[in-house]
């Protein structure tokens, strides 16, 4: 960060000024403190989020607290994270969104369809975790660049779209030789470079087409410009980068893309290595849990009963069980899931009852996915900050009085 002390006095906001004076703050450290802790505004096109809920890391990587998470399952839209790799397209697409038109390859009948054509071709609802792969990073102590999310780069939302197996079948049936579903970003791309370099396309394989959705709605809304409206391509039990927003195209390739954000992005390459093709992507999710309260932000917690919640879930598959230990991982004690089973992409809510006495105490989570897969105790080191499941990471340190 800058060193905000060497901006000239007129860079500081009146408003912001008076407060620090009211609060006896006032001289050269007080202003360069509130400069520091001075929450950024929320980004034009996220301009109707709740900024109370939202850390704003910057124009394109919005963070919920974890504080803001409840215990009702889903992530209400504005509270939602956010994370652009390029600037939003202009908000001109959604005007006429059902003239949104997608080309379809790699099948039997290439052709286009517009979100009209689409719409036809059938309905389904699934609610899914969308967690940024870089969910996490913040606890690497490598300290990876890119955005140090820690908890909140992740929401758990229902879609509501057609299945893309539909508009393969509508289209004759895949062509042969798919080994991969592609999905290409429908932003604007700067002048100048290459393309390659910077369209948001994604490869995962092509067994993934069973579940995905080209969804044009979230949360009984219209899907807004900040989480890719008209229309998303949503791959569940997939990290958030395979979800592609403002999707202009699918195509069902033989080989990856080409594009730099899969072949040199979001790869598991291990430390001290750079980043290649040949290294394992981000795709399926792996089981992870967190615990969302109590938190140490709220203050000191008054000693007693206390119910110890959070959120569970194991990527393509459903959670069989969380486990929540007050000593930070020496015992552990079975918790409860809570609120409705939303399907196994959804997330699950937990909750177990303590008596904690006076003290400091070290909160963390285990969950169990329904293959017998428990959540690791550490993270799987790697040089990008990726898929961080570690419990120990996740601990949440809290004192009672
Ligand atoms: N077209 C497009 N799709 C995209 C991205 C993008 O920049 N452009 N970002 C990806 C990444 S890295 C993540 S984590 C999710 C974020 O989704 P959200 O902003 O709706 O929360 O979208 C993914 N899909
Ligand atoms: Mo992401």
């Amino acid at each position: 960060m800058k060193d905000s002390m060497t901006l000239p006095r007129r860079h500081l906001l009146a408003g912001s000024a008076a407060a620090l004076s009211a609060l006896g703050l006032a001289g050269w450290s007080g202003r360069a403190a509130a400069q520091a802790a001075a929450p950024k505004p929320l980004p034009a096109y996220a301009g109707w989020k709740s900024s109370d809920a939202l850390i704003v890391h910057s124009s394109s990587t919005l963070e919920t607290k974890r504080s803001a998470f409840g215990t009702s399952v889903i992530t209400p839209s504005n509270q939602l994270y956010v994370r652009n790799n390029l600037p939003a397209p202009d908000a001109a697409i959604l005007n006429d969104r059902d003239a949104w038109t997608v080309a379809f390859e790699g099948v039997k009948n290439p052709r286009s369809l517009t979100l009209a054509e689409l719409k036809t071709l059938g309905v389904e609802t699934v609610a899914t975790v969308l967690q940024c792969s870089g969910n996490g990073r913040g606890f690497f102590p490598s300290k990876p660049s890119g955005t140090p999310w820690a908890v909140g780069a992740a929401g758990c939302v229902v879609w509501s779209g057609v299945p893309l197996r539909n508009v393969v079948a509508a289209l004759g049936g895949l062509a042969d030789g798919a080994v991969y579903l592609t999905g290409t970003g429908g932003e604007k791309l700067p002048e100048g470079v290459d393309p390659l370099s910077v369209v948001v396309e994604r490869s995962v394989p092509v067994k993934a087409t069973e579940d995905a959705l080209l969804a044009w709605e979230m949360n009984g809304e219209p899907i807004s410009l900040a989480h890719g409206g008209p229309l998303r391509l949503v791959v569940p039990g997939y990290q958030g980068v395979n979800n592609i927003k403002y999707v202009q195209r699918v195509a069902f390739t033989s080989a990856q893309s080409q594009a730099r954000i899969m072949s040199h992005g979001y790869r598991m390459s291990p430390p001290g290595t750079k980043a290649a093709p040949d290294q394992p992507s981000v795709w399926e999710m792996g089981v992870k849990s967190w615990i969302n309260g109590p938190l140490p932000e709220k203050g000191t917690l008054k000693a007693g009963l206390v119910q110890v919640h959070g959120v569970a879930f194991g990527g393509t598959q459903a959670v069989k069980g969380v486990e929540v230990s007050v000593d930070g991982g020496k015992t552990w004690q079975a918790a409860r899931l809570i609120g409705p089973d939303l399907g196994k992409f959804a997330w699950r809510q937990f909750v177990l009852p303590v008596q904690l006495g006076a003290g400091t105490h070290v909160l963390a989570s285990r969950a169990t996915d329904m293959a017998g897969t428990v959540q690791g105790e550490q993270r799987d080191e790697n040089v990008g900050g990726y898929n961080n499941a570690s419990w120990r990471d996740h601990a949440v340190t809290i004192t009672a009085a």
